[in-house]
């Protein structure tokens, strides 16, 4: 079947991580006009950031972040946790008890005040692609003090 729809991204992306990520720019629009995070800069580009990183970790789909997409998070990231260690971070951030993060507990864990394990070991990982991805551009010119 053809539909509009297959034009947009390929196949590695697929019918379900984009209503995914339609889902989660619905909760996005929510969040912002629920005014909960008046005090957050830049608001709507963060919530945009979160949204790929979510639907980026959501490895089996579910909509929830759970253990084994965790696990598979960590590996990526070249932070190996153990299953106990996994639950804890889990633990940290599922303020509804479900055993699992979603969309919202991942929200006010990057935006709230607590440092739980999950957002340091985000935020660790933000600054190296930064650092990584900075303009790459001419060198610096050189100066007098650098010739031989
Ligand atoms: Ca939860």
């Amino acid at each position: 079947m053809t539909t509009a729809q297959d034009h947009q991204g390929g196949k590695a992306w697929g019918q379900l991580k984009r209503k995914q990520a339609e889902k989660i720019d619905e909760e996005n629009q929510e969040i912002i006009r629920e005014d909960i995070y008046v005090e957050v800069e830049d608001l709507e580009e963060k919530l945009e950031s979160f949204k790929v990183k979510f639907i980026d970790f959501d490895v089996d789909d579910s909509g929830d972040l759970g253990i084994m997409d965790l696990k598979l998070m960590m590996e990526k990231l070249g932070q190996a946790k153990t299953h106990l260690e996994l639950k804890k971070m889990i633990a940290e951030i599922d303020t509804n008890n479900s055993g699992t993060i979603n969309y919202r507990e991942f929200v006010s864990m990057m935006l709230g005040k607590k440092n739980s394990i999950l957002k340091i070991i985000l935020m660790f990982e933000e600054k190296a692609k930064a650092n990584n991805d900075k303009p790459k551009g001419p060198p610096p010119k050189k100066t007098f003090d650098d010739l031989p």
